[in-house]
């Protein structure tokens, strides 16, 4: 962890620009009629999951280059997230993935504890071979054709959900790399039924309070087919296997143009969706940092979310998950939660009583513009105020760079081996 007295430091040099900028824009949405306390609170109030592999370069295709001090299994994992959280204080839970973090789950209970840091939802992985696992998964894992490898899959779901109710976690995230590269390669309906089936399986050893969650993916690893393609795909299955069964939008996981924010209303009206994974993209799945290539678009899915927040039974898993491959992870972790923070601020003091107005008008200009005056307003100081209140960063990064703490780390830690990383 960062000394409290470093913060304390970096947070006095700049308390009294934050007060100014703070009251001003108090004073600013005052006269709109937005109480600026309320927004705080709701910046105060939220968080988004930091997955535990997302601490660790990333990579592509081409190679990974590791950073200086990169974590050497999730012990060191959860020191980097608990610093995260420690800057920005959104970013209260940490999401594991099996078998990359299996430890005892009475240490990381401990560890977390220590760190002030819950657990979010389990990860599976079926996409890569295990050790001690005999067999391969190189073509398919739940829709394999030989149903011992499925039952090895289903198996490792399974011990996925145990470690998960030993450390608190209440969900199960299944995103498989099953599917194909040839046309003809696969039967796609019947490589569907056996998936569905694997996931029945799964699912019935669900306890009453989890959920289980469908990612899907357009593709990768599969380039011509994917199991779990779309959000239709991911409904089906959600409605088949039952109430605890829900989907996950990764927003890079589509293709490029596809309105994602119906997707996230149209999901919500099915009572499906389950939660997020944050990212951002340019061309597909790149797995770039959130709000770096289209921060509108984060802001158009949280005015949804924000719109329809109290639609009952609505409970939302925010997880951001990303690819860092030329940032220092733990800064590109602090400023997505910090840029998924900001949408969802600005989406809370879009007007909405005049936007309604607007729509049963048809007055599709200020309808438009309603929302544009939200996204355009800079809310800087309400993040910035709700972290200072909290014992966190005014300003994170520059803190963090102050802190000196890669270095710190680098110094102690050795050079990792590399695994885990870089698949997202
Ligand atoms: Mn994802």
């Amino acid at each position: 962890m960062i000394e409290t007295s470093i913060i304390e430091a970096e947070n006095a040099r700049r308390q009294a620009g934050l007060a100014q900028d703070y009251d001003a824009l108090g004073a600013r949405l005052a006269r709109n009629g937005v109480e600026i306390e309320a927004l705080t609170r709701r910046a105060t109030g939220f968080g988004v999951a930091i997955p535990s592999w997302g601490t660790g370069t990333g990579g592509t295709r081409f190679a990974r280059f590791p950073g200086e001090g990169e974590p050497n299994g999730i012990m060191d994992k959860l020191d980097d997230c608990g610093v995260i959280q420690q800057l920005t204080d959104a970013t209260p839970r940490v999401s594991l993935h099996i078998p990359w973090d299996k430890a005892d789950p009475a240490d990381l209970m401990a560890k977390a504890e220590e760190l002030g840091l819950g657990f979010d939802a389990m990860n599976s992985n079926t996409f890569q071979n295990h050790e001690g696992h005999p067999l391969s998964y190189k073509y398919g894992s739940l829709s394999h054709v030989d149903i011992a490898t499925r039952q090895q899959a289903i198996e490792h779901n399974i011990e996925c959900i145990e470690i998960g109710e030993k450390i608190g976690s209440k969900a199960l995230t299944v995103w498989i790399g099953d599917g194909s590269n040839f046309p003809g390669q696969t039967s796609l309906s019947r490589q569907f039924d056996r998936y569905l089936e694997s996931m029945k399986r799964i699912y019935a050893r669900l306890p009453g309070d989890w959920r289980i969650f469908s990612e899907h993916k357009i593709y990768e690893p599969a380039f011509y087919s994917t199991v779990v393609q779309d959000w239709g795909t991911s409904l089906m299955i959600a409605q088949e296997l039952g109430d605890q069964a829900q989907c996950l939008v990764d927003l890079g996981h589509h293709a490029p143009n596809v309105n994602i924010e119906m997707i996230v209303a149209r999901l919500i009206r099915a009572g499906k969706l389950g939660g997020f994974h944050f990212n951002d993209s340019k061309y597909g799945d790149d797995d770039l940092d959130s709000g770096t290539i289209e921060p509108f678009r984060l802001f158009l899915v949280f005015n949804e979310l924000v719109e329809l927040e109290d639609t009952p039974g609505l409970n939302l898993a925010h997880m951001i998950d990303q690819s860092h491959n030329v940032t220092d992870p733990i800064e590109s972790l602090i400023v997505s939660a910090g840029e998924i923070q900001r949408a969802y601020v600005q989406a809370s003091l879009v007007d909405r009583a005049a936007l309604e107005g607007y729509r049963q008008e048809n007055d599709a200009l200020m309808a438009a513009a309603t929302l544009r005056a939200a996204f355009r307003t800079d809310v800087e100081p309400i993040l910035a105020e709700a972290r200072r209140r909290a014992g966190a960063a005014i300003d994170p990064v520059a803190t963090y760079r102050a802190a000196g703490y890669r270095a710190q780390v680098a110094a102690r830690r050795p050079k990792a081996a590399g695994g885990g990383g870089g698949i997202v």
